[in-house]
């Protein structure tokens, strides 16, 4: 059986988590992006050849990049961002050149993936990322204050949030602002209230049917100049995969990647699977998600979650959670023997855990846990895979 392709993310010669350490995960492909090059401008091939070489020095691939960006004018549609389009799509041809053929990126407007929380203490001791609707609440109505804010939550989250408000301490509201509004690795701004606030305003006319239009326009332009030039597109799905703070959201659920695969039919035009993003929501089935999808997935983030009360998760270890990993990876191996080049996958995310809690890490991307999750997620493939052959003979 032909195996999946194991690879980690890397942020650069910033991470904490170095390509020596990644060496010894297991992992031979790295995803990575250009982090210093601002959103819109384009990835020149000098740039693009310097980081390649880095991560190859060390014995490594440079097989994903996550993200090329896409800046906000697109999303917009702002006058001009036709511009951003051709810069986009010439980072892509780029990128070709050096031989990099899959790139994933977002449609999420303003910010990239969301938490409220992201020391949540599991019951073994470990940290985890969390989202909870009613710290969204608490942000979104009492400190945020967005006009009208209260009608996008149930009266009785309002009604808790106010009182998470009454017994949280300065130093946690002030915690919780900034687990919003600075952003997560991989995301491109840092906002103030004020400028947030701004910046959601600028969708405050654009619903989900114009936003999917923007999205559709966009693929129409880049997937038939990436697939010219060879690179798989990967979308990734929503995160969390439910509006919030009353933005558009397009890429959610099971129709929405239907929808954005019909676009442009294309194997380059095609997703992430983040099992982790969609799993938070109730109505999608990973498994029939992976089956049905299969032929489009370009990469793949394994990673699970623990859902609670409605809206809210938390990032359960890989192998616990609601998403049944065994049966995801189980489509993928099927998928992955039809293929010549073997399918990437990483494992998204990771607990805080061991030595890595007495250190600064990325939220979601120290090493142990992360290395927790390959470890369990490769044994699963090993596992089914030596099933089927056995099954097979
Ligand atoms: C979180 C990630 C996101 C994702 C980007 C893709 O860990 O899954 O940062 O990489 O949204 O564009």
């Amino acid at each position: 059986m032909k195996k999946l392709k194991q690879t980690w993310r890397w942020f650069g010669p910033d991470d904490t988590v170095t390509l020596e350490h990644i060496k010894q995960t297991g992992a031979a492909g790295i995803v990575t992006s250009l982090h210093h090059i601002p959103t819109g401008s384009v990835w020149t091939v000098e740039e693009i050849q310097k980081r390649k070489q880095e991560i190859e020095n060390a014995g490594l691939r440079w097989s994903v990049v996550e993200s090329i960006p896409v800046h906000e004018d697109i999303k917009l549609q702002n006058p001009g961002y036709k511009r951003y389009i051709n810069a986009w799509q010439e980072t892509v041809l780029n990128l070709a050149k050096c031989g990099i053929t899959t790139v994933c990126y977002n449609f999420m407007p303003v910010l990239d993936w969301t938490r409220t929380d992201l020391d949540y203490e599991d019951q073994d001791g470990s940290r985890a990322l969390r989202f909870d609707i009613v710290q969204l609440a608490a942000f979104d109505v009492f400190l945020l204050k967005r006009h009208r804010a209260e009608e996008s939550y149930q009266a009785d989250q309002v009604k808790a949030a106010e009182k998470f408000l009454q017994q949280a301490t300065g130093t946690e509201i002030e915690k919780l602002k900034r687990n919003i509004l600075a952003g997560l690795p991989g995301s491109t701004e840092t906002y103030n209230l004020e400028t947030f606030r701004e910046s959601l305003d600028a969708y405050k006319d654009i619903d989900e049917k114009k936003y999917r239009k923007h999205l559709r326009e966009f693929i129409a332009c880049v997937a038939p100049a990436a697939e010219e030039a060879g690179v798989r597109l990967a979308i990734h799905p929503d995160d969390p995969p439910f509006t919030i703070l009353g933005l558009p959201r397009v890429v959610s659920t099971e129709a929405d990647l239907n929808h954005v695969v019909d676009v442009y039919d294309s194997p380059f035009n095609g997703i992430c699977l983040c099992t982790g993003s969609l799993g938070a929501r109730e109505d999608n089935d990973l498994q029939l998600i992976t089956k049905r999808l299969a032929r489009r997935i370009n990469f793949v983030h394994l990673r699970n979650v623990k859902k609670y009360d409605s809206h809210s998760f938390f990032e359960a270890h890989h192998l616990e959670g609601d998403v049944n990993m065994p049966l995801v990876i189980k489509e993928l191996i099927l998928e992955n023997q039809l293929r010549t080049e073997p399918i990437p996958f990483r494992p998204d995310h990771g607990h805080q855990m061991l030595d890595d809690l007495n250190k600064k890490t990325n939220p979601g991307y120290s090493a142990i846990g992360r290395l927790r999750g390959l470890a369990e997620l490769r044994g699963v493939e090993l596992g089914i895979s030596s099933i089927m052959n056995i099954q097979a003979s």
